[in-house]
C-alpha cells in the first residue's frame, strides 16, 4: 500500500514528487516518521508545526473569519455542499487511506469517510435553519428575540481513532455557522488529516475564499497546550482521553474560553432474560471488537441476566473464533491492528491486572505473530469474566477487552452500568417494555447515548453526541449541538414613543 496521497491527486507540498516520499511541513524543528500499524511500513514523514508557524497561522484565520463570516450562512453552506461531493469521490481512496494509517478495517474506514459525508449534507441544511426564538416583551411596541453569531476561530483537537469523522462533524458546524477552523489531528494519523485538509483547500480556492478558512496544524501536545491557552481560539472541541480533557478544560476555562469536551467510554450492554441474542450477539461483537476496541463508543462491559449468562458466553466464544485479524485492507478481516506498540503492552498489562483482580480469562490474551501479521500490532480479540469489586473495570483501555457480568435483577444491572466514572454509551438488550422503559427513566442509564436492542457503537450523525461524567459533557454533530460554536444575543428593540423600564421601574428625569 503505497502512495495514497497520489492516488488522491493532490498536489505538493504535501507529497515530495522528487524523492516519492510524502513530506508535510510545519516549519518546525521537529520531524517525525509515520508508520502504518497495518504493515509497520513507513507512510511518510512530519515536520512539526512549531509556535511561530502556528502564531502566523492564527493571523491566516483570524484575517480569513473576517470574509467568511460576512457570507450569508446558505452560501457557507454550498462551500460546504462542495466539500460533501469532493469527499463522495474520494470515499474509496480516502477510506483506504484512513483504514492504513489508523489500522481500521476498510469497512470502518469507509463508513468514517461517509460519516464525513453525511455531516456535510447535514450542515448544508442546518445552514438555513440557524433560528433563534422569538419572545413576547413585557412593554408594549417593543420585541425581544434572539440571533446567533459566529464565534471566530474553532480549535478542534481529534483523536487517532476517527482520524477525520470527529473533525468534520466539528468543522462543518463550525464553517456553515460562520467560524474559521485550526485543526490539531493525532500526530499518529496526520495524513489523513492533510488529504482532507488539502481537498477542502481545492474547494475554496475554487471559490476564490482565503485558505485560512482551514488550518492544519500537526504537532504534540505542547500545540494543543498553545490553542487551549490562546485568546484568539474561542472555542476548544477537543476529543481524546479524560486526562487530556481535564488540562483543556482547565487551560481554557482559566481564560473564560468555551470548549467542548469528547472524553473516555467505559460503555456497557446489558442483556436481560427477554433479549432476543440473534440481535444482541453481532452488536455485542461489533461494538467489543470493532475499531479493534478502539473506538470511545466501544462496549467494553457486558451485564447479562444470569438466566442467560452461560447460554450467552458460549456463543460468544463461538462468535469470537469465528473472527478473522489481519491487515484490516483485506476485506474478508474483521479485526486490524491496534495503533502502537505502546497499545499492544496496555494491552497485556489490562488483562494482566484483571486476572490479578480475580477476573476470569474466557477468550484471547494473545499477541498474534506470523507472516499473516506484518507489525507487532496485532492482537485477539479477549472476554474475561469479571466482578463487581475489579477496580480495572473502571478505567478505559483502548484494547478490544470485553468483561463480562452476572446480574439478577434489572436495578442491580443498572447499578452496575452506571458505576464507572465515564458516561458516554450505553444499551440494553430486551423486548419487555417494562424493563427497556426504566433503563431510558431518570433512574436508568446516566450516560449521553442510551441505546435499545442497539451496540454501543456506531451512532448516526443526526443526534447529538456525547457524554456525561469524565466523558466531559460536551455535545457534538447533530440535533442542536449548532448553538455550542455560536454566541448567542438577546435584543429588544423599542418601536414605541415613550421610554418604558422593565419591571415596570419608573424613573422619570
Ligand atoms: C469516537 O470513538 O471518538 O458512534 C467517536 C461511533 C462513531 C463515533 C465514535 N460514530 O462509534
Amino acid at each position: 500500500m503505497k502512495n495514497l496521497l497520489k492516488e488522491l491527486n493532490l498536489n505538493p507540498p504535501y507529497y515530495n514528487t522528487s524523492s516519492g516520499q510524502e513530506h508535510w511541513t510545519g516549519q518546525g524543528k521537529k520531524t517525525v516518521v509515520i508508520k502504518s500499524p497495518v504493515d509497520d511500513n513507513t507512510i511518510g514523514s512530519i515536520q512539526l508545526t512549531d509556535k511561530k508557524s502556528y502564531e502566523a497561522i492564527v493571523e491566516t484565520a483570524n484575517s480569513a473569519f473576517k470574509i467568511w463570516k460576512a457570507m450569508p450562512a446558505p452560501q457557507r453552506g454550498e462551500i460546504v455542499r462542495q466539500f460533501g461531493d469532493a469527499l463522495r469521490k474520494e470515499k474509496e481512496n480516502l477510506g483506504k487511506l484512513v483504514s492504513y494509517e489508523m489500522g481500521k478495517s476498510l469497512q470502518e474506514g469507509y463508513g468514517e469517510v461517509q460519516e464525513m459525508i453525511d455531516i456535510c449534507d447535514f450542515a448544508v441544511g442546518l445552514s438555513r435553519q440557524l433560528y433563534g426564538l422569538q419572545m413576547h416583551s413585557e412593554r408594549p411596541n417593543h420585541r425581544m428575540f434572539e440571533q446567533w453569531h459566529p464565534l471566530g476561530i474553532v480549535g478542534i483537537i481529534s483523536a487517532f481513532n476517527f482520524p477525520v469523522a470527529v473533525w468534520a462533524w466539528n468543522a462543518a458546524l463550525a464553517w456553515v455557522c460562520g467560524n474559521v477552523c485550526i485543526w490539531k489531528p493525532s500526530e499518529k494519523t496526520p495524513f489523513s488529516a492533510i488529504a482532507c485538509q488539502e481537498i477542502f483547500k481545492n474547494i475554496l480556492k475554487q471559490n476564490n475564499l482565503p485558505e485560512g478558512i482551514s488550518n492544519l496544524v500537526i504537532g504534540d501536545s505542547e500545540i494543543g497546550k498553545l490553542m487551549a491557552s490562546d485568546q484568539n481560539i474561542a472555542l476548544v472541541s477537543a476529543t481524546g482521553s479524560t486526562r487530556m480533557g481535564k488540562d483543556v478544560a482547565e487551560t481554557v476555562g482559566k481564560r473564560l474560553g468555551k470548549s467542548i469536551l469528547e472524553l473516555g467510554g467505559n460503555n456497557a450492554i446489558i442483556v436481560t432474560e427477554e433479549a432476543d441474542l440473534n440481535v444482541a450477539i453481532p452488536a455485542i461483537v461489533f461494538g467489543a471488537v470493532g475499531t479493534a476496541g478502539q473506538r470511545c463508543t466501544t462496549t467494553r462491559r457486558l451485564i447479562v441476566h444470569k438466566s442467560r449468562y452461560q447460554d450467552l458466553l458460549e456463543k460468544l466464544k463461538e462468535a469470537y473464533k469465528q473472527l478473522n485479524i489481519g491487515d484490516p485492507l483485506n476485506e474478508t478481516n474483521h479485526v486490524g491492528p491496534l495503533i502502537d506498540t505502546d497499545a499492544v503492552k496496555a494491552y497485556l498489562k489490562t488483562i494482566e491486572e484483571a486476572q490479578n483482580q480475580g477476573g476470569q480469562l474466557v477468550y484471547g490474551n494473545k499477541v498474534l505473530e506470523g507472516e499473516a501479521f506484518k507489525s507487532n500490532c496485532y492482537v485477539t480479540p479477549t472476554i474475561i469474566e469479571a466482578n463487581i469489586n475489579m477496580e480495572i473495570v473502571k478505567h478505559e483501555t483502548f484494547a478490544p477487552i470485553l468483561y463480562v457480568f452476572p446480574y439478577d435483577t434489572l436495578k442491580e444491572a443498572i447499578a452496575i452500568q452506571n458505576n464507572v466514572p465515564q458516561g458516554l454509551s450505553s444499551a440494553i438488550f430486551s423486548q419487555n417494555m417494562q424493563h427497556v422503559e426504566t433503563f431510558l427513566s431518570n433512574s436508568g442509564s446516566d450516560c449521553g447515548i442510551a441505546n435499545v436492542n442497539i451496540g454501543t457503537s456506531g451512532a448516526e450523525i443526526g443526534g447529538a453526541f456525547g457524554g456525561e461524567k469524565e466523558t466531559g459533557g460536551g455535545r457534538e454533530s447533530g440535533s442542536d449541538s449548532w448553538k455550542a460554536y455560536m454566541r448567542r444575543q438577546t435584543c429588544t428593540i423599542n418601536y414605541g414613543k415613550g421610554a418604558q423600564l422593565a419591571q415596570g421601574i419608573i424613573f422619570n428625569v
